[in-house]
């Protein structure tokens, strides 16, 4: 199986232990997240050679976010060091119908102050089959989105797979306004293969909205349906796009939640069982889970797409029950839950 990289910002995360409201927390749980390293820690976790790239500063917690990956068996000496803090960000988990909270202390972080040239990406790519991004990355600053461009214009001349997970995020896009986040944004998107995101992602970055059907109409297939239309247009939009995945989420309570998810290659559009996760364990890092798993089963099974969609899934349905941001399922364990368990 080929080599992969991902590239975005790491994270420490505190959270207050249990159900606690900030306000009541003495102490914090810390793990370390971000949207590209989770991807990263699922596919070292299924065997892959995985890369993960970013800019961290040089002191003591940006070494400790570096020794996480590799503790995780991510390679991380193409990271790159510089500038002065960590992002941080603060979860407060939800219980029944009071929902999950997150507060951003990521400004200034030394991904933040990234720069064009900062990071060698010809080097990066050599013997690379797949480049992973995602929306947050771009999101982050002007300069992490030109260094975002600069890498997908590398792989992209080097003939590497690149796939996006769309991942609106509306408490970033601090930098610029709305024209200027589509502009990016549909800029580095035309670059990519493998395209992940839901109405929101399409509709907040691309104005593109579900026709005819409404989204609000219950049921798993209907909601496929009306993804069909959004992959149409991405397809129009991106033709270099030749798969348009979304998963499909229903948040029944903070605890419970129905997941499949759906693949449209041009032609037909594919869809998954539905799981009902129960007595959900950790939300976060849900769709990181199901594009790792994505990525790992296209890479397992090219042929195959029907199985890296189960593949994927079933590997995000078990994150579920995995504390922190990243997955930590084995693909025995994904395996088995496709296999009906
Ligand atoms: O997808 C999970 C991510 O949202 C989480 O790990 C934190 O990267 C993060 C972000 O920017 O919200």
């Amino acid at each position: 199986m080929g080599k992969v990289v991902t590239f975005g910002e790491i994270m420490l995360r505190l959270a207050p232990q249990g159900f606690l409201r900030f306000s009541q927390a003495s102490s914090f749980d810390v793990v370390y997240g971000g949207g590209e390293s989770n991807v990263a820690v699922s596919l070292a976790n299924y065997g892959v050679d995985v890369d993960f790239v970013t800019r961290l500063p040089k002191n003591d917690i940006g070494a400790c976010a570096m020794m996480e990956m590799r503790k995780r068996g991510v390679n991380v000496n193409k990271i790159v060091y510089g500038g002065d803090r960590l992002g941080i960000y603060f979860l407060e988990t939800g219980a029944v119908s009071r929902g999950s909270k997150v507060v951003y202390d990521r400004a200034h972080s030394a991904i933040a102050e990234i720069e064009s040239g900062m990071i060698d990406w010809d080097t990066v790519f050599d013997g690379v089959e797949w480049f992973h991004w995602t929306g947050i990355t771009p999101a982050i600053s002007q300069g992490a989105a030109d260094v975002c461009l600069e890498a997908v214009k590398a792989a992209s001349v080097k003939g590497i797979t690149i796939s996006t997970d769309l991942n609106y995020r509306a408490k970033l896009w601090n930098f610029c306004d709305d024209a200027h986040r589509e502009k990016i944004m549909t800029e580095l998107t035309s670059y990519c293969d493998i395209v992940l995101g839901n109405e929101e992602d399409a509709e907040m970055h691309f104005g593109i909205k579900p026709a005819g059907i409404s989204v609000q109409t219950e049921g798993h297939n209907v909601k496929a349906e009306a993804f069909l239309s959004v992959c149409e247009q991405m397809m129009e939009k991106f033709p270099r796009a030749k798969k348009v995945i979304t998963t499909l989420r229903g948040s029944i309570s903070a605890s419970h939640n129905t997941w499949a998810g759906v693949l449209y290659d041009g032609k037909q559009l594919l869809q998954t069982r539905q799981y009902q996760i129960t007595d959900i364990v950790d939300r976060v890092g849900g769709g990181d889970s199901f594009m790792g798993g994505l990525i790992y089963g296209l890479l397992k099974y090219p042929e195959d797409d029907q199985n890296a969609l189960d593949f994927a899934v079933a590997a995000s349905a078990l994150k579920h029950t995995i504390k922190g941001d990243a997955n930590l399922a084995t693909v025995a364990e994904v395996e088995k839950l496709m296999g009906g368990d």
